[in-house]
């Protein structure tokens, strides 16, 4: 399906052009018949030899009703432009030109109608040259008559050509509904209305209401006032939903794939036509079908920063207009550009972000982004708009600049050692406190920043091979352990010969962490790798043994055999019979060290 909105003058024979290409009556409301005067919205739909349905959204004319005009076009990607022969280029004519190029139109005809009135060529060449000068360039124009039928055959000609020309978007991409419509019907409940410009909808999906994030449930879903099984963008579709009242949804909110979208009320901008003049500093923001009042900040000739009344749910690329409603006309276009934009607290600030904003255009540019912010989630560069950066994650959802992560590896190494002085006797700082000295947002980057000789263990970063690090009088007591066990590798010191020599349990610790001593016990220690030489001898005996085989093979007494037995069977070098006795194991390869 494809969805032109009108466009043009009040009175200039929109709405009758609609009914003629439709046969559909776009005025609903009584009043807006009576009084001859589109008011709000219309639809209507017709088919279209050789590419199918076409929705028009009609929109009042009226300089009252620009608002409503405003959230009809916003979603929708083609524009049926009406000028009247009889009457040419008048204010809302400008007025939704200007409209038209700030939300991003590039495709239209244009339609000079009442031409059985007066001779269309002079107010076709006069609007044609006008929209010409706007980014929408040389548009398709077509002299018609809704009254009489005169060059509708035409008109639906170029009609045909403009919606084949349409850029078709991904049925893939989230959701974002905006919502022009909320009624209830009896026994079905709330019913919404919208033209979804990207992405796929399904009776029994959930969607989230942007304003409070609350789930709704997709019950039905229409398109074209039928029922159907799937709608993808463009298309006009109507959906009941469970979970929400009618009071609850209105026109401007916005129902969103869950999860994948943020909502703000800071934005920053690059302002494009028309702009002619300073912009006053409250003004109306319409994207999609919402309007929102805003105070405006410039930050440099052509960029800003909007505050927003109320939260939207905004990406990068989102066009805007700004709108002085007192004024009535439009003041100027928008560009989001940066939809979580850094605070302006600091003196100097805003400078910055000006000349920042210089280089940002509002396509998406995840790669940029990671390099602005430093440490960004994946999952908020998506909810932004910016799609995920080419290389990996560091670790989990985390992107880091590489830039900053050199940077952070050098302040992680200048904290380690800063804390291995103060703290001798420790083997690190632990990573929650590395993770908050230099701000980051999670542990895991910490750990994934190390690199050697640095590593994380039981919640500390060490510098491995740090024994030169130890307080002189731990490693000449561990020299003189390591004489002690020269002959008698297993005749672990007394605790009294331990404690003579200044080795309590937070020095066997250290110097365990070293390297420097096998810790099988706070009282019980031997050299690094007796563990192995001790698996060798136990191997050599009849299997099973019991722990006095064991005592008898290694040479040493009960109180070192049984805590060494027991670290043989956790690391997997033996293994505990349900008799007491024990067999060697041929130990799997790393399974200890996982
Ligand atoms: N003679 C003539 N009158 C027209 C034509 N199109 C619209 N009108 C009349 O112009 C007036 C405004 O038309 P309407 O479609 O409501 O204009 P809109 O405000 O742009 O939607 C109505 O009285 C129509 O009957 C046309 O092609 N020829
Ligand atoms: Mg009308």
């Amino acid at each position: 399906m494809y969805v032109v909105a009108t466009a043009g003058h009040v009175d200039h024979g929109k709405s009758t052009l609609v009914r003629a290409l439709t046969g559909m009556e776009p005025d609903r409301w009584q009043e807006e018949r009576r009084r001859g005067l589109t008011i709000d919205l219309g639809f209507c739909w017709t088919t279209l030899p050789g590419v199918g349905d076409v929705a028009f959204v009609d929109v009042p004319g009226h300089a009252r009703f620009v608002a409503n005009m405003l959230a009809g076009v916003g979603p929708v990607p083609a524009v049926l432009f009406v000028v009247a022969a009889d009457d040419g280029w008048m204010p809302q004519s400008e007025e939704h030109l200007d409209a038209l190029v700030a939300f991003g139109v590039r495709h239209g005809v244009l339609a000079v109608t009442r031409s059985d009135l007066a001779d269309a060529r002079p107010a076709l060449a006069d609007a044609r040259a006008r929209i010409g000068r706007t980014p929408f360039g040389d548009v398709p124009a077509v002299a018609v008559s809704g009254l009489t039928g005169a060059g509708l055959d035409e008109l639906r000609h170029e009609l045909t050509t403009l919606v084949m020309t349409l850029p078709v978007p991904s049925p893939e991409a989230d959701v974002r509904l905006w919502v022009d419509r909320s009624f209830t019907v009896r026994g079905a409940g709330t019913v919404v209305t919208g033209t979804l410009p990207a992405g796929t909808i399904r009776p029994e999906d959930r969607l989230q209401v942007a304003r409070d994030g609350r789930l709704v449930t997709v019950r039905g879903l229409q398109t074209l006032g039928r029922p159907t099984a799937v709608a993808s963008g463009v298309a006009r579709v109507a959906l009941n939903l469970r979970g929400a009242d009618r009071k609850d949804l209105r026109r401007g909110d916005a129902l969103l794939t869950p999860g994948r979208w943020r909502t703000t009320t800071e934005v920053d901008v690059r302002l494009v036509a028309p702009a002619r003049r300073a912009l006053p500093e409250r003004l109306v923001l319409h994207v999609g079908s919402a309007a929102v009042g805003l105070r405006v900040r410039h930050l440099g000739p052509d960029a800003a920063r909007l505050r927003l009344d109320e939260p939207l749910p905004l990406r990068v690329g989102d066009r805007a207009v700004l709108r002085d409603p007192g004024a009535h006309e439009v003041s100027a276009g928008a560009v989001a550009v940066d939809v979580a934009p850094p605070a302006l607290g600091r003196r100097g600030d805003a400078a910055r972000r000006a000349d920042q904003l210089a280089d940002l255009t509002g396509q998406p540019d995840p790669a940029g982004e990671v390099k602005r912010r430093g440490v960004v989630l994946g999952a908020d560069l998506h909810a932004w708009g910016h799609g995920p950066p080419s290389s990996p994650p560091l670790v989990g959802d985390w992107y880091v600049d590489p830039a900053l992560g050199t940077e952070l590896r050098g302040q992680l190494a200048k904290a380690v050692m800063a804390h291995r002085e103060a703290h001798p006797l420790e083997s690190g700082p632990p990573v929650e406190a590395l993770r908050r000295t230099l701000q980051l947002p999670d542990v895991r980057l910490v750990e994934a920043l190390l690199v050697a000789p640095y590593a994380a263990r039981d919640g500390r970063v060490f510098r491995a091979g740090s024994g030169s690090d130890l307080p002189e009088a731990v490693r000449s007591a561990v020299a003189t352990v390591a004489r002690d066990l020269a002959e008698h590798p297993f005749l672990a010191p007394e605790p009294s010969r331990l404690a003579e020599l200044g080795l309590g349990p937070r020095e066997i610790a250290a110097a365990a962490r070293a390297g420097l001593l096998l810790r099988v016990t706070d009282a019980v220690v031997l050299l690094p790798g007796a563990e192995r030489v001790a698996a060798k001898r136990l191997a050599a005996l009849p299997q099973p043994f019991t722990v006095a085989d064991a005592r008898q093979a290694l040479a040493t007494t009960r109180r070192v055999a049984v805590p060494l037995l027991e670290l043989l069977d956790r690391d997997g070098h033996t293994r505990r019979l349900p008799d007491d006795r024990r067999v060697t194991a041929p130990k799997t390869p790393g399974a200890a060290d996982e």
